[in-house]
């Protein structure tokens, strides 16, 4: 997809201050898109800041070599966020997920809000948007238009990008992963970066309260032809000595059991909320329903939360959904 990325270059010219920000519960790809441009704009001289609405996993630490990274506080950000010229969002798919920063950037009118995104959106909250529904990764984005500015690319920016790039890619399992996903790989390992120091980082931080929950979750596990759930409690996750973080990855897990199209998590919140998350492997299109319990994501990845209900009932729905889709599949 071509972008006009001659627009995104002018804005950054033009500002002064810019606040960079992703979603809530950052990704890897949300932290790294954000860690690599404002180590870019850092280096132009740009007066830059991330402040996110929530804090991220531990193991991406390692990407924030000097801690810029700044979680949002009123007292701290509000003004600042509000005085800035530019917002540049990355991979935010609902500007809601920005929480009480969305707030404030709407009724900042001098803030020119610009989101770099892969996720489906039809929002009219941003002022610019590069999006691209096809791009495997929003870091890839944010390489596409380094290279359209001729930026040579250090270690210390390759490795966020590299982090984004493996976390959407699945480490290029999947088929969102293009021939470009390779050379951008080709051009960040030329930077000196060793693979497996980022991979492991990433995906071998496996605590014990993980590993001990996900035995208590494979418990919970219930097949309905192709489709299968599972379903974690919050005495579950006590029980374990376990963090939201913690169940990150059980979904794909559970879609690699044979026969598995679909699969999805039902997680209990404080509240009386649920989150849901699903997984497909390609022959059913599962954002649709996410979107039908008031979330969203990409065709074969998305997630929702939802109020006051119960896992029967939420478990129940789903399959029935789904089994309409499979029904229409047959017709
Ligand atoms: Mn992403």
């Amino acid at each position: 997809m071509i972008m006009n990325w001659n627009i995104l270059s002018d804005q950054i010219n033009r500002s002064k201050s810019i606040v960079l920000s992703t979603h809530i519960n950052p990704d890897g790809d949300g932290l790294g898109s954000e860690l690599a441009m404002f180590y870019y704009l850092k280096s132009i001289g740009k007066k830059c800041r991330i402040i996110n609405i929530s804090n991220h996993s531990e193991k991406y630490n390692f990407m924030d070599r000097d801690s810029n990274i700044e979680i949002y506080k009123p007292s701290d950000h509000l003004n600042w966020i509000k005085n800035c010229d530019c917002a540049l969002i990355f991979d935010i798919g609902n500007h809601l997920r920005l929480g009480e920063i969305s707030k404030i950037l709407s009724k900042s009118i001098n803030v020119k809000k610009i989101s770099i995104d892969h996720h489906p959106s039809n929002s009219n909250f941003f002022d610019i948007n590069f999006l691209d529904t096809t791009a495997p990764a929003t870091g890839y984005l944010v390489w596409k238009y380094f290279k359209y500015i001729d930026l040579d690319l250090d270690l210390k920016t390759a490795e966020p990008l590299y982090a984004a790039l493996i976390t959407d890619t699945g480490s290029f399992r999947y088929n969102s992963t293009n021939p470009d996903s390779h050379l951008m790989a080709k051009e960040i390992l030329e930077t000196g970066l060793k693979p497996y120091n980022v991979f492991s980082k990433v995906y071998e931080q496996r605590t014990i309260s993980q590993v001990k929950l996900m035995s208590s979750v494979i418990d919970s596990l219930e097949i309905f032809e192709e489709f299968a759930s599972i379903k974690i409690s919050s005495k579950m996750m006590s029980d374990c000595k376990a963090k939201l973080e913690d169940v990150d990855g059980f979904t794909d897990f559970v879609r690699s059991i044979k026969g598995v199209e679909v699969s999805f998590m039902i997680s209990e919140l404080p509240n009386d909320k649920f989150r849901i998350n699903f997984r497909s492997r390609g022959k059913y299109v599962i954002n649709d329903i996410a979107q039908y319990y008031g979330g969203g994501g990409h065709e074969f990845a998305a997630g929702a939360t939802v109020n006051g209900s119960s896992f029967n009932e939420i478990e129940f729905n789903i399959i029935k959904m789904l089994k309409e889709k499979k029904d229409f599949l047959c017709q």
